[in-house]
This record gives C-alpha cells, sequence and structure tokens, in this order.
C-alpha cells in the first residue's frame, strides 16, 4: 500500500538532506533518502556557495524519491539565513551567491556604520549586529558591484532561489526574509526607510509570503527530469532556525530553546517584537517565526570551532571522532581554558587549533595541547556563553526562565547538553535531533490543512521523539 508522505529539504552550511516524512495521524517518523555536501567555495579571495551543484543535488534527490513506493504530498525548504541571489529580467541567476562567511562582509558592515549608525537600524529591524545580515551584504553589491544591480530584477533568498527553480514562483518567505535587516519588525513587511539606506530599489524585492503558504506546483521541467508527480512546493518556515524553534516541544512563556548546530541560536518565541535600549545594548535579534511570533534570540557560534577542530586533527589522525572529542574533553587534564566563542577571529581561521591554542595563550591562560584541552576551551566558552544568555534574558524580559529545550544535532554533544545544564542552572530538555526538519514538515501539513496548528504539532513531536531532561 502507498504511504502520504512530505519531502523536507534541509541545507545547513556543511551539507544538505532529504528526508521522507510520514505521519499516521498519531506520530511522525523520519527517514534520510538522500545527502550531500555542501562547501562554500574560496575563489579569489571570496566565499562563494556552489549554487548550480546544490539545485542539482536537489534533483536528485527528487529523483531518489520519485522511485519509492509513496505518495508525495508536499515539498518544503529550509536552509541557513541571510544568504540571497539575483534573477535576471529572463529568471537566470546572476552570480553564485556569496558565502555569508565572505571576508567582504565586515568591509560593508564597517563602511555602512560610517554613513548610517547601527541604531538607526536597529530602531527598524531589531537584528543582532552581525556582519553577515542581508543588509551589509546588499551594501556591499551597491557599492562595489553595481553591475548586478543594473541588470538584477529579482532579489531572493537562497530557499526561495531553490523554490523558484522548483516551481517558477517568485516570492520572499517572511522568516528568511528576518534575517535581512531589511525589514520592520513590526510591521513584518519591507522597509522602505531601510531599504534607503542600503541604496536598493525597492522594485527588485518581491512580495512577502507567510510560512505554510503553498507557492505553486513542480514546473513541467522538473517533474520530467525528476520522474515527480505535480507536487505542490510550501513555503514553510524556511529559516532553518525558524523551522527548528517551531518544533521545539516549549511548555510554557518562559521556556527558552537552544536550536544547536554550527550555531546556537538561544531565545524565547514571543508574540512582538523586543526592541528596548537594553535589548540593543545586549545585542539580541529579533527573527520571525511560523504563526506570527518572534524568535527573540542570540546567534553565538555553535559547534563550528569544534567541527573545524576536528577537521584539522583528522589531517594527521583520521579515527577522530566526535566521541573521541567529547571523551577527550571530559578527561582534560587541566580544566581552565575557555574561549570567547563569538570572537571574529574563529569566524574562518586558516587553523582552528593554532586560533584556539594562540587565544588562550594571550589571554594569559597558557597553552591548551591536547585535543582535550583545546576542546575545553571551546565547551567552556559555549557553556558560560548561554549561562550569561540566560541572565540577560531574564533581565530583558522580566520573565524567570524555568526549562531549556535544546533540540538540533548539537543534542547529540551530550557533554554541551550536560555543560548547559550546570552552568546556567535550569532544568534542560534535549530534543527532538531533526527539529529543522519536522518544522519543516508542521508547516507543509499545516499549509495542506492536516494539521490545525503549530501547538498541535508540538503534541505529535513529543508524542514521536524521545525528550531526555538533564539537571
Ligand atoms: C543556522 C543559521 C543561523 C544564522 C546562520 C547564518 O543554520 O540559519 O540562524 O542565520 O545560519
Amino acid at each position: 500500500s502507498t504511504k502520504t508522505a512530505y519531502l523536507a529539504f534541509d541545507y545547513g552550511a556543511s551539507s544538505g538532506r532529504l528526508m521522507l516524512c510520514c505521519y499516521d495521524g498519531h506520530t511522525i517518523d523520519l527517514e534520510e533518502i538522500y545527502r550531500f555536501p555542501n562547501e562554500p567555495v574560496w575563489m579569489n579571495g571570496h566565499f562563494y556557495w556552489d549554487f548550480p551543484r546544490l539545485f542539482h543535488e536537489m534533483k536528485m534527490g527528487l529523483k531518489k524519491a520519485a522511485s519509492l513506493d509513496v505518495e508525495i504530498a508536499g515539498i518544503g525548504i529550509d536552509t541557513w539565513g541571510v544568504d540571497y541571489g539575483y534573477l535576471d529580467e529572463d529568471g537566470r541567476l546572476i552570480s553564485n551567491p556569496f558565502c555569508y562567511r565572505d571576508p567582504k562582509n565586515a568591509k560593508a558592515m564597517d563602511e555602512m556604520d560610517v554613513v548610517h549608525p547601527f541604531k538607526e537600524f536597529y530602531e527598524i529591524a531589531g537584528l543582532q549586529k552581525m556582519d553577515f545580515n542581508t543588509a551589509y551584504q546588499v551594501y556591499y553589491d551597491v557599492q562595489h558591484r553595481h553591475y548586478i544591480l543594473d541588470c538584477a530584477k529579482t532579489f531572493l533568498f537562497m530557499p526561495d532561489l531553490f523554490a523558484y527553480f522548483l516551481t517558477g514562483r517568485k516570492a520572499c518567505e517572511y522568516s528568511i526574509a528576518s534575517t535581512s535587516q531589511m525589514l520592520d519588525a513590526r510591521t513584518r513587511n519591507w522597509s522602505d526607510a531601510l531599504l534607503e539606506k542600503i541604496g536598493i530599489s525597492r522594485e527588485i524585492l518581491p512580495e512577502i509570503v507567510e510560512p505554510g503558504t503553498v507557492l505553486g506546483e513542480l514546473t513541467d521541467e522538473i517533474v520530467e527530469e525528476t520522474g515527480m508527480k505535480k507536487v505542490p512546493v510550501i513555503a514553510v518556515g524556511c529559516h532553518d532556525t525558524a523551522s527548528a524553534v517551531c518544533a521545539a516541544p516549549l511548555e510554557s512563556e518562559n521556556s527558552v530553546f537552544i536550536s544547536s548546530g554550527t550555531w546556537s541560536l538561544m531565545g524565547m518565541e514571543v508574540r512582538e517584537p523586543i526592541i528596548t535600549e537594553k535589548s540593543l545594548q545586549y545585542n539580541f535579534t529579533n527573527e520571525g517565526g511560523v504563526e506570527g511570533t518572534i524568535r527573540f534570540l542570540k546567534n553565538i557560534s555553535g559547534l563550528w570551532i569544534i567541527q573545524n577542530l576536528k577537521k584539522k586533527w583528522e589531517e594527521k589522525q583520521p579515527d577522530v571522532s566526535y566521541m573521541l572529542i567529547e571523551n577527550e574533553a571530559r578527561s582534560a587534564e587541566r580544566r581552565h581554558f575557555i574561549i570567547d566563542p563569538d570572537d571574529a577571529r574563529f569566524m574562518a581561521p586558516m587553523n582552528m587549533v593554532k586560533e584556539v591554542q594562540n587565544y588562550c595563550e594571550e589571554q594569559g591562560q597558557g597553552r591548551p595541547e591536547t585535543i582535550g584541552e583545546i576542546a575545553l576551551a571551546v565547551y567552556n566558552g559555549l557553556a558560560e556563553k548561554y549561562r550569561q544568555n540566560v541572565v540577560d534574558i531574564e533581565e530583558i524580559t522580566g520573565k524567570t526562565v524555568d526549562v531549556i529545550n535544546i533540540v538540533g544535532g548539537g543534542t547529540k554533544d551530550r557533554l554541551l547538553c550536560a555543560m548547559t545544564a550546570a552552568s546556567t542552572g535550569k532544568a534542560v530538555k534535549v530534543g527532538p535531533v531533526e527539529a529543522a526538519v519536522l518544522g519543516n514538515v508542521l508547516m507543509q501539513m499545516k499549509a495542506l490543512g492536516q494539521l490545525k496548528d503549530v501547538a498541535e504539532g508540538r503534541e505529535i513531536i513529543k508524542r514521536s521523539f524521545p525528550i531526555e531532561t538533564f539537571n
């Protein structure tokens, strides 16, 4: 017999996956049917995403799905935030999108700061100051690559680009657009005042659609090429973090989430943006969520540093696994090392091992030497960030945090989960691992009338996946 299923594409900064998700009226189950690497390409001083390859992989995934004995009800796409591309008048992609770790961003931010103080942006967009915010990247295009804007007819974010090439529909989904620093956080629409400061024309910005909007069906060409049926593509919470928070089994208004992966996105789900002197001072962000929510959070560099340490260690010791790193950190001899994971030097260094060692030495901590000591410096740094963040959230919102829900791939790091409970003194609930994919599916189900709302979806998640508590 055939089962009804949903396809969720989840693109992360180092790999992408296609998951097949089946709902039987009670629980959801997931199966990874296709996975591929996503490596930014360093070329002549810039980092680019290899968009045509990523789109090719998308079609390979669809081919695989078409070969299975399942009825596909919908397709959803979520990706990392902020990055984008331009289409020309014939709908062709003008240039490969830059990767958010591109070094031009820091320069662009400094340039824009001189002309337009950050505060003017914060008051409207309510976004944390990060040099990769789309606004700075677009400012760079305006100042240094104007030839691209001269022939650009449409601006789209990453997930919107994929959806466009699958369906022909040009739209910007709200949650991904909310990472741009080009929206008014209160009206949830493009801010003319900010667009003017950046110098981008409103005309190339498409309409903003809510998570849960059916964008359209696969084009005939895609149907022909992949063997899929004419399945609808749905704008879900297209920002991976929006999808992850959508699936986080938050139990009260006092719950804090950490969407843990390459980044740690830590904050609260609230009804209205919080844009105050304090939130500005503490550098908190207001991103858009599903069902009209605001994700009031802080971007903290997450397991990125550990991922890059692992890559470096693997060069000499191919059997270095995350498990080994965790165990080494647990039993490290000297335990005082600590870094600031958000220091810009850890954004894209040539040698992460040396970067961590040098940081500790420069800070007068001595030099961590073993895998365990170096990894522990990072874990201590993250746990300290989480602790401080809880204090800041409580001060800004006036709420007392009861539980921290950790979701996403980073939940597999049990040392980090345990250290989070220890450093914050809060109860920590862990799971599900596949939060972004699940949030993606919930919004498809909602769009197709299979689900009343996210609250009901979160109940399904609690029934379907184990949630573990760390005290
Ligand atoms: C996490 C994430 C995060 C930021 C960063 C660029 O994958 O989406 O929320 O936006 O990537």
